[in-house]
């Protein structure tokens, strides 16, 4: 087999995806997820430009020679646009693959480890009452585990609340899956640390009162606090016995983890915006995280992200996939197949995408009692339909960045 065209494909049904569909000279066809959140168009360039021209020819069932090929020979290694370029080429191709043989991926990838798998949701709300609202609807869709964020008082707009949409596309609407905003510019929101720490602790006792012990509960600290300032979170959070504590600092600094560990029991998840296998090496060698957050989409695919958890699998690390609306349903079939195989699975975050994306991506997972499981099609189970992709032409939308109080720029 050749693989014959090879189309990118843009869509913004709720949202900009980025998917590329491979065929072969035997019409097989194969999808790949693509998206990079409010960087779309530099993937969609990588891909069209200096990607396209070297897969036409070239045989499909070489996975690996071709994601060897692509990441050697561009010379410049590593990054989310290189790396989602190829985590697109190489899912599209296990794709093709699984479907040539006429199995789900994950039989290829060594057969269903478990029944199901395990997921969490986002809870939110500006305040206690909302939250618990939040909580109960998703208790309400089978969800077991759950994730928890809040408004922080005299803050007006943060990171994981659903319903503060006031900017241009999305005004007035409730926004539960997703922090882009349509519209020219990033949205500007406020930050305040030493009110964040303060804040967090009530909110998880609050929780524990009215839910009880037995819940899982998660938190996102989406890499906004000093290595000091996240070993003091962690501490105030280990009578309430999180599942994980998520990016407690910005983890480029992969030694500043050790400070975090030096204090505190709380479990550590990481890597949501880490690309290869090598941003994980010390953090763990040195077993400094729980989870792996890394998403098949933005890790240069199923053939690395592999690599990956088989990795961190010698030091009981195990996977906590990133599956927020911004990983494709293509990109999240391919990552259940995985979480199915793999022995290590943790968790893995379930945000529901919206309908006009489900009438674009036809999937066949199925969501049950809080469990996922990516269905028993050939290949990785979702087909693009074309003319209701083309529907909905892209639309700019960017992720929105933090101030502090006196104006200076903080992490976001
Ligand atoms: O902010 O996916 O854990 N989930 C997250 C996400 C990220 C977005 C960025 O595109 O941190 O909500
Ligand atoms: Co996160």
């Amino acid at each position: 087999m050749k693989i014959l065209t090879a189309e990118v494909v843009v869509t913004s049904p709720d949202r900009n995806f980025v998917t590329l569909q491979l065929t072969t000279d035997e019409g097989v066809t194969g999808l790949g997820d693509a998206t990079l959140n409010g960087r779309e168009l530099a993937v969609v360039a990588y891909l069209r430009e200096h990607v396209v021209p070297l897969l036409i020819g070239r045989d499909p069932a070489r996975i690996e020679d071709t994601w060897q090929f692509l990441y050697r020979s561009a010379y410049w290694r590593r990054g989310p646009v290189t790396m989602a370029a190829i985590a697109a080429v190489d899912v599209a191709l296990w794709d093709i693959k699984a479907k040539v043989a006429g199995m789900p991926l994950y039989q290829l990838l060594g057969g269903a480890s478990r029944t199901g798998l395990l997921t969490y949701g986002h809870a939110s709300g500006k305040d206690l009452e909302e939250l618990f609202d939040s909580v109960r609807a998703h208790q309400a869709e089978g969800y077991r585990a759950i994730r928890i964020q809040t408004g922080v008082p005299g803050l007006k707009s943060i990171y994981g609340i659903a319903s503060n949409a006031t900017f241009d596309g999305n005004a007035g609407k409730r926004y539960d899956h997703e922090p882009a905003q349509r519209g020219a510019l990033p949205a500007e929101e406020d930050w305040d640390t030493r009110s964040y720490l303060r804040h967090v602790p009530t909110v998880f006792e609050a929780v524990r009162a009215e839910f009880g012990p037995e819940l899982p509960l998660l938190h996102d600290g989406h890499h906004r606090m000093t290595p000091i300032q996240a070993a003091q979170l962690g501490k105030s959070l280990e009578p309430y016995d999180l599942f994980w504590l998520e990016d407690c600092t910005p983890a480029e600094n992969q030694e500043a983890l050790r400070l975090v560990r030096q204090h505190t029991t709380t479990p550590l998840a990481i890597g949501e915006i880490f690309n290869t296998v090598w941003d994980y090496q010390q953090i763990v060698r040195e077993q400094l995280i729980d989870y792996v957050r890394s998403a098949v989409t933005h890790t240069g695919g199923i053939t690395h992200l592999k690599k990956i958890v088989d990795y961190a699998s010698q030091y009981q690390i195990k996977s906590g996939f990133h599956g927020p609306t911004d990983i494709s349903p293509v990109g999240m079939a391919a990552q259940m197949h995985l979480g199915l195989a793999i022995h290590n699975f943790g968790i893995q975050e379930y945000m529901r995408h919206g309908e006009a994306t489900d009438r674009v991506f036809r999937q066949s997972f199925t969501f049950v009692d809080g469990m996922l499981h990516p269905g028993d099609q050939p290949g990785i189970g979702v087909e693009l339909d074309r003319a209701e992709a083309d529907r909905h032409p892209y639309e700019t939308a960017y992720l929105p960045y933090n101030r502090l109080a006196d104006g200076t720029v903080h992490d976001w």
